[in-house]
């Protein structure tokens, strides 16, 4: 495999200059934040969970001797600093461990979600030449290593699968090692320490927004600098208990401040088995968890669910709502039923993260996604139809271009992609459609990119089309966003078949594309086979056009 270093566009050197001097990179790295909660808060809880061997609860100290035995154990079988490493793994107290093993050893994890299936897992393993996949083994009714396996069996570079089982009976397909296999004594020395501080140390996924998702190369640097930001603003302490609802490998998740922000401040960390009221209020009464980080549909799921509740929820003192556009009316009922304060965030894996600020007056609070982390994170409002992309008028809508301390340069190894996702002079075009009010707060509008927004699941409509025109009375196929009462948007694919030929059923199209091994939330929810696409003249030249059309037949039918 090629050195990840290769596909990375670096920050300008005085650009990084600048951001040192200026205090945002400070130099320190992913391990080191392991190393300093240790020392400050070495006998607190660090994270509370339940995995493969069953519920566990691990002090700093604890998680850190887990993470070096496992990095002293991953070593022997061959990974190395800069290999890249799979991490596909559900809410279990291991993600930590492993996360924090290969960050030990300088091995960078290729975060993948526990939705995904074998399509993307090995899209991820093929483009970032993974050297190993760590995951599961059945997990939501699907075994994970088995299809790790499978795909370790078609990525040349991929040598070993190793799962979370149970330490007693693990049941492995063939070629799969257990971690328990590779825990070893904490030793002294790994190779990661004292890595240095600009590399990248992990790649994030991206929503996307083609037919295959980016990787987003993260240095230590940047990431952390957002992390111990994101940590400030939230007013994260060693006193706060943070439920993890979402996957644990997503970025708002993992930084915003998540898991890595609560590490920063010496706090604890539930991880939540499934993002449910019952379970996660059960959890927020047991552990006393102070604050939780949701998507909209799930705060409206919990706000519905919280008057029938005989659960204790008054520890719970923030709700951060995000991922995608908290509708104000859903908004306002979130502290009336759960007396916990909302905080909107606003933020992507590229880098960018606007929250509210815990002492907004309530307006802000229910009608804006916050303002950016850092003074020195720039945004450009642009005309989205104007090629020379000049700015709007001071607050109104039009596209947001942004570059900053804890923004990425580029996707990795995309070069054509990255020529027009980035601006010659390194702005990121979110795609988003955004208003800065006069108090500087960002307002989310719209976007412009081809992508739907399934209640904070990003879904390329590139991506989906391909699975569709795989099949082999498919000669054309569109996905569009609909509204959706409960998820925002949905999906909703216009299929045109093979003529003379039986058309293919709905139904049997969703179970195609699901058994083509993709994230179920990525199968369309609704098909509707059409002899011709119901608008004419456009979608000749462009495929936006084309969407953009479809999505206004959509809404003129109901
Ligand atoms: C509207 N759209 C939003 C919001 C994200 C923190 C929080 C979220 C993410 C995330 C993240 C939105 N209102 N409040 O990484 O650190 C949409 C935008 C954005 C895209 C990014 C974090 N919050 N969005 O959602 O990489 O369209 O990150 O560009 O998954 O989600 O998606 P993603």
């Amino acid at each position: 495999p090629r050195p990840v270093g290769e596909g990375v566009v670096p920050y300008p050197p005085e650009v990084a200059e600048r951001y040192r001097a200026a205090g945002y990179w400070t130099g320190r790295t992913l391990p080191d934040l392991l190393d300093e909660a240790v020392a400050a808060h070495g006998e607190r809880t660090a994270v509370v969970g339940t995995g493969p061997s069953g519920p566990q609860r691990w002090t700093y100290t604890e998680l850190d001797a887990r993470a070096r035995g496992l990095a002293a154990g991953l070593v022997e079988v061959g990974v190395a600093p800069g290999d890249r490493v799979v991490v596909w793994l559900p809410n279990v107290p291991e993600y930590l461990e492993v996360v924090f093993a290969l960050f030990r050893l300088g091995a960078l994890p290729v975060f993948a979600l526990p939705a995904h299936r074998a399509s993307e897992i090995r899209y991820f393993a093929e483009h970032a030449e993974a050297r190993a996949i760590v995951t599961v083994g059945r997990h939501d009714r699907f075994d994970h290593a088995v299809a790790a396996a499978e795909v370790a069996a078609e990525v040349p570079s991929v040598r070993h699968v190793l799962v979370a089982a149970p330490t007693a009976a693990p049941d492995l397909p063939a070629g799969a090692l257990g971690l328990s296999a590779l825990r070893r004594p904490p030793p002294g020395d790994l190779p990661g320490d004292g890595a240095d501080p600009s590399s990248v140390a992990f790649l994030q996924l991206s929503g996307g927004t083609t037919g295959l998702p980016k990787l987003i190369p993260r240095t230590h640097d940047d990431y952390l600098y957002s992390v111990r930001a994101s940590a400030d603003i939230c007013a994260l302490s060693p006193e706060t208990v943070y439920l993890a609802v979402l996957p644990a490998a997503h970025n708002f998740t993992m930084s915003s401040p998540g898991l890595l922000g609560v590490v920063h401040a010496g706090g604890t960390s539930v991880l939540a088995p499934a993002p449910d009221p019952d379970t996660c209020f059960g959890l927020i009464e047991s552990e006393r968890v102070t604050m939780a980080a949701v998507v909209p549909p799930l705060a409206a799921a919990w706000v519905q669910a919280a008057p029938r509740t005989q659960r204790d929820l008054t520890s719970l003192e923030v709700l951060q709502v995000g991922g995608a556009k908290c509708a104000p009316e859903l908004a306002r009922r979130i502290e009336p039923a759960l007396g916990a304060r909302l905080q909107q965030v606003f933020g992507m894996a590229e880098g960018l993260v606007n929250y509210t600020r815990l002492d907004d007056p309530a307006d802000v609070v229910l009608h804006t996604q916050g303002r950016p982390i850092s003074p020195d994170d720039e945004i450009r409002v642009v005309d989205p139809d104007d090629p020379d992309e000049r700015e709007v008028a001071p607050g109104e809508v039009g596209a947001l271009l942004t570059r900053g301390p804890y923004t990425i340069r580029g996707y990795y190894r995309a070069e054509g992609h990255n020529a027009g996702a980035f601006t010659p002079d390194g702005f990121y075009r979110t795609g988003d459609l955004v208003r800065i009010t006069d108090r500087g707060d960002v307002v989310v509008s719209g976007r412009v990119k081809e992508q739907i927004n399934r209640g904070g699941e990003k879904i390329a409509a590139e991506e989906v089309e391909n699975h569709l025109l795989a099949h082999p009375d498919v000669v054309d196929a569109a996905i569009v966003g609909v509204p959706d009462d409960f998820l925002g948007e949905r999906t909703h694919a216009y299929v045109i078949p093979v003529a003379d030929r039986e058309p293919p059923r709905s139904a049997a199209l969703r179970r195609f594309v699901r058994d083509r091994g993709v994230a179920a939330y990525k199968v369309p929810d609704t098909v509707e086979v059409v002899e011709a696409f119901p608008v004419t003249g456009v979608g000749k030249t462009s495929r936006r056009a084309l969407r953009a059309a479809l999505a206004d037949h959509w809404r003129a039918g109901r």
